[in-house]
């Protein structure tokens, strides 16, 4: 598969094997992770396995692609990148686990697996979820510090990601938005936080593995910014355009959880359009840096516009 941005945003000439670089990455996270996470079979045994299972469960590695893509940006490299690419992984799983839960979406499929307290119940799930979110933070403490970023700047761009304000005020706000009338301010503020930040972070995160200049950082936010948000509304789209099967996950749950999305506030056409503006406001963003840097970056942009699950 060759992706190009081209027929997206006008000028953007980023011909780039993408098939390659997700099958390449993808390998790299998945080994990562392997390594990095404690092993199955360690004390308590279901805890791990639990905690494998969603993990492994054939999730698409955005996030952390997105991480290692962020360092190349900035003329890192992967393996200095990789634990926070895990890092990030793990919240992910974390909070898509968590989300299914009976007293959240409910949701008995994810990942094209079942959910996560559907095999280990519910208490184990919690747990799971919650080691997870706490081994985050431990593979940020073992990682090398940089000049411009310590411990305590990683540490707590992920805790004010993963916090109160950013990934669970979104996920509060979906909740208590469940059958209201929101407008599209209201559900901005929700796809900010409940998806946005932690694509943003990745990114950043990755900026800081390579020892970015704060002027690159900042480009690497307003691009994970605008690309977190193009992602969630294609989210929005897929779920009332692809199947169940398609998805891996249970298709047309926003409507039957009576939840706003940009497909039912201004409608399928206007939403994809909302999109590519998002997307060529990041594409606008990796102008900070050389283009042969930003290949995979614009690439994997173009990509999260047209994916199909
Ligand atoms: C604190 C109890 C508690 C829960 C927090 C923050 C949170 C739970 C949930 C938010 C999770 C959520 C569903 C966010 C939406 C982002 C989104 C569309 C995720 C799906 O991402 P993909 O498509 O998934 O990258 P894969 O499976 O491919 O990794």
């Amino acid at each position: 598969m060759v992706v190009s941005s081209q027929h997206i945003v006008n000028g953007r000439p980023a011909d780039f094997d993408l098939k390659n670089y997700l099958d390449r990455c993808g390998r790299i996270v998945n080994m990562g992770l392997d390594r990095l996470l404690p092993p199955a079979k360690a004390k308590p045994r279901t805890l791990h396995e639990s905690m494998r299972y969603s993990i492994f469960a054939g999730g698409k590695r955005l996030r952390p692609m997105l991480c290692l893509a962020a360092a190349e940006a900035c003329g890192g490299n992967h393996e200095a990148a990789l634990p926070l690419a895990c890092a990030v992984e793990c919240i992910h799983t974390y909070s898509l686990i968590h989300d299914d839960l009976p007293a959240m979406d409910d949701d008995d499929l994810r990942r094209g697996n079942p959910t996560n307290h559907k095999v280990y119940g519910e208490g184990i799930a919690i747990l799971a979820g919650d080691a997870l979110l706490t081994h985050a933070f431990e593979l940020a403490a073992g990682c090398d510090a940089w000049p411009r970023y310590d411990h305590q700047a990683i540490v707590r761009e992920i805790a004010v990601t993963a916090g109160s304000k950013q990934l669970i005020a979104g996920q509060v706000a979906d909740l208590e938005g469940e059958s209201c009338d929101l407008s599209r301010v209201e559900l901005k503020y929700i796809h900010e936080r409940k998806t946005s930040a932690l694509l943003c972070c990745s990114v950043r995160l990755g900026g800081m593995s390579a020892n970015c200049t704060p002027k690159q950082l900042k480009a690497l936010t307003d691009f994970g910014y605008h690309v977190g948000l193009a992602f969630q509304v294609i989210d929005d789209i897929l779920d009332v355009t692809q199947s169940t099967e398609q998805l891996g996950k249970t298709a047309g749950k926003d409507q039957s959880a009576a939840k706003a999305t940009y497909p039912s506030i201004v409608g399928l056409e206007k939403s994809r359009t909302i999109a590519r503006q998002l997307t060529g406001r990041a594409f606008k963003a990796l102008e900070a840096f050389p283009k042969r840097r930003t290949a995979a970056l614009n690439a994997l942009a173009a990509y999260l516009l047209e994916r199909d699950r």
